[in-house]
């Protein structure tokens, strides 16, 4: 069957690059080979990269340029469509300045500010259709092919159905991994109540890393659901946390999804599979960048696309079969929807 190569290898931490073509197309035997790998890689790192996924260069290219053009309106633009609750979740997030600076001067930090925009901004997708809970779309581009705003919608719109199939099938990969019926999961993943994040990283001086030795793009953390499919440009910077307690580049490998698994799913699963930490810091020095020459030098923008996979909101989550038999349950019984709420909740 077909091996799984090596990602990424560093401090005991390895992400595997599992070709998910063989799970997709292959015979049975292929299947469960592929899905080994994945849950070896979810036991142990909780990252891996999938390739030959299914969906098409053609489609990410796309969502990451109408994502450019979103992130391009104006403040004021971005700003109306603004995040308002965690039962909500949806809409256009800007945060990270309250960690531009330790200083506790505030002239310091308001000229700290001006010189160092936002961080990190987002626009959170949810599922359509849900009642009170509407997308929040931009009723128009100033672009001339997109006056209604209605390109950006129906493309994102799609995007978020094709994520779903692959996270059907990714969740299906993991049942088989785990001994269990293949289908196991598509009762507790079919609603597709999960998040798009657009994610973009403006620009960043050179001299604030210098400056804040502890700035990044964005801070450690876990995810919260059952799985997250990771789209990242070539600029790097993403870390995921070794078994050392070090920071190690998962680097951009074109073509490729980063998959982790989240919290929900690692009590799930009696913390068999491991939701393991992450961040981003600035991108990697290029061989052609001069030291520290020029006082104006600034980190690229970064571009990446999230699509957070949860359990149906309605689906009661509690030790998946296998998994607690001889050690008993570790946790408590939750509504996978009440769950992601008070998770939410606590973040923002
Ligand atoms: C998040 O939004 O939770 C992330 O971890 C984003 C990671 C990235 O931008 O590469």
């Amino acid at each position: 069957g077909p091996t799984a190569q090596t990602g990424v290898e560093q401090d005991d931490l390895v992400i595997p690059l599992i070709d998910f073509g063989a799970y997709l197309h292959g015979n049975a035997e292929t299947k469960r080979t592929v899905a080994n790998q994945i849950l070896h890689a979810f036991k142990t790192s909780g990252f891996l990269y999938l390739q030959n996924h299914g969906v098409t260069t053609e489609e990410v290219a796309h969502a990451f340029s109408e994502s450019a053009k979103f992130f391009a309106r104006s403040q004021e633009q971005k700003d109306a469509l603004g995040w308002t609750t965690p039962d909500a979740n949806r809409g256009y997030v800007a945060s990270g300045r309250e960690k531009v600076t330790q200083s506790s001067d505030p002239e310091e930090i308001a000229r700290l500010r001006a010189s160092n925009p936002d961080l990190k901004e987002s626009l959170e997708i949810g599922r359509e259709g849900v009642k009170g809970f509407p997308n929040q779309w931009p009723d128009r581009f100033d672009d001339a092919t997109d006056k209604s705003g209605s390109v950006f919608r129906q493309d994102m719109q799609k995007f978020f159905q094709t994520l779903q199939g692959l996270n059907m099938n990714v969740m299906r990969a993991i049942a088989l991994g785990m001994g269990l019926d293949e289908y196991f999961f598509d009762s507790f993943s079919d609603d597709g109540d999960n998040t798009l994040r657009l994610l973009h990283y403006p620009p960043v001086k050179k001299s604030i890393w210098k400056q804040n030795p502890g700035q990044v793009r964005a801070g450690e953390h876990s995810d919260y659901g059952s799985i997250t499919l990771l789209f990242q440009d070539s600029v790097g910077g993403l870390e995921v946390k070794s078994p050392k307690g070090t920071w190690v580049r998962a680097t951009p490998i074109p073509g490729t999804i980063v998959v982790n698994a989240g919290d929900l799913l690692s009590r799930w699963s009696n913390d068999t599979i491991r939701s393991t930490n992450h961040r981003v810091i600035q991108p990697p020095p290029k061989p052609e960048d001069v030291e520290d020459s020029d006082p104006d030098a600034v980190s690229p923008a970064r571009y990446s696309i999230a699509y957070f996979c949860n359990p149906n909101f309605d689906r009661l989550i509690e030790a998946l079969p296998g998994t607690y038999e001889e050690t008993g349950k570790k946790y408590e019984a939750i509504n996978s929807g009440d769950y992601l709420v008070m998770r939410l909740a606590a973040t923002y």
